[in-house]
């Protein structure tokens, strides 16, 4: 790891002596339709890593269906379970590229990986009595909101929503399209909506002889077309990038930071959707930020419908210098009624969201809510395993 995350690291080795996970089920203010489905509620995955009277608290993001990605809830119930939590357990660890290289030996499963990455972060933050975002060598106080609209059952409401979004001051706003929800649907906003920064993200939904059907979003100034090809394809998207000028953003295809370096190489995109929970966690997620700065790519903080505990990590993500534009950073109730954390995220009239300074993930935890939609906690130690379920 690169000499600026030399921060990342404990006083002394940490032994970390039980880890946690935590089902919960959230409802959603409403639902939220992609390319790939449509979901009512969010089953958060929440990791709990304990050393020395401290706790650490990350979210693993996967869905409960393999269809933004192959993980799901169940897939890293069992990674975490059998294979990352024993590894975590077995020795003491001195900091995060230490964590790294203790899981480096299993393949894939980036979002469990990633959960107990952001728990282990948390924890060293506390135990350095740091912020996640300075301890990131996070710069900015404040970082930009924008909002992600999914598919609606008609035009009419899709423009409602943006309409109190802008007024809310989000910076910008992204459609979800797919076939059938794009290019009439992205002329109708644009004509209500002539100077907003508007993006459009397709979750895989086209392939490559859709160019000509795709090329006629080129008239209408979007900031980005995100992920318009299949999730795991970078050369279809250097292909389709030639014969645009919407400017691509990759958010599947970038599942590590070797997969940013050939996406950069190659010219598969000008613009970069990092999620934390996509490329395995902070190690990655750092390294690909530090690749684009280097070479003047943009970065924004993708989301993943995360609980305050995931959005908390990616508002710190979110505070280093290469996040220059506004990313899937809503306020809580966005998304949910009540959020598990205190305060909740807010959005000011202008568009931003505080990046909190207190020590750790900066937001107090809502104990007794968290308690109350509770469903199951398995807890890991070396002796092995304890199940409740409520
Ligand atoms: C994206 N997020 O940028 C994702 C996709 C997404 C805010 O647009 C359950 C599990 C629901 C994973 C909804 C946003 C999800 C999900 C959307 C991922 O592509
Ligand atoms: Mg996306």
């Amino acid at each position: 790891m690169s000499p600026p995350y030399a921060a990342l690291r404990t006083s002394a080795p940490l032994r970390i002596e039980a880890i946690e996970l935590r089902l919960l089920r959230l409802d959603l203010v409403e639902p939220f339709e992609t390319s790939f489905g449509r979901v009512r509620s969010r089953l958060i995955v929440l990791v709990k890593m304990e050393a020395e009277g401290l706790e650490g608290w990350g979210e693993i993001v996967a869905g409960e269906e393999p269809l933004y990605s192959y993980e799901t809830v169940g897939t890293a119930m069992h990674v975490v379970r059998d294979y990352f939590a024993p590894a975590v357990l077995e020795a003491p660890l001195s900091g995060l590229s230490d964590f790294a290289e203790r899981l480096a030996p299993f393949r894939g499963h980036p979002m469990a990986r990633a959960g107990l990455e952001l728990a282990y972060v948390d924890l060293i933050a506390r135990a350095r009595g740091e912020s996640i975002a300075s301890l990131l060598g996070g710069v900015q106080v404040r970082v930009q909101a924008g909002v992600s609209l999914g598919i609606q059952a008609e035009v009419s409401g899709l423009l409602e929503r943006i309409e109190k979004f802008v007024r809310l001051g989000y910076r910008r706003i992204k459609l979800k399209i797919k076939p059938g929800w794009d290019v009439a649907v992205v002329r109708e906003v644009r004509r209500h909506h002539p100077d907003i920064l508007l993006s459009v993200d397709a979750n895989a939904a086209y392939t490559l002889a859709d160019r000509p059907h795709l090329k006629q979003l080129d008239a209408f100034a979007l900031l980005m077309i995100e992920q318009p090809l299949e999730h795991d394809d970078l050369l279809d998207h250097a292909e389709l990038r030639r014969g645009l000028t919407t400017p691509i953003c990759l958010d599947e295809s970038i599942g590590s930071a070797r997969a940013a370096r050939q996406a950069l190489d190659r010219g598969c995109c000008d613009i970069v959707n990092l999620k934390v929970g996509r490329v395995g966690g902070y190690s990655q997620a750092l390294a690909i930020h530090d690749l684009c700065r280097s070479r003047g790519v943009p970065v924004w903080c993708g989301g993943m419908l995360e609980s305050g505990i995931g959005r908390a990590h990616n508002i710190a993500l979110a505070s280093l210098p290469g996040f220059t534009l506004p990313g899937d950073i809503s306020a809580s109730r966005r998304y949910f009624a009540r959020d598990i954390i205190a305060p909740e995220v807010e959005v000011g009239a202008d568009g931003t969201v505080e990046v909190p300074r207190g020590v750790g993930l900066g937001f107090e935890i809502d104990r007794d809510y968290v308690a109350a939609k509770t469903e199951t906690v398995e807890r890991f130690t070396l002796r092995g395993k304890t199940v409740s379920v409520s």
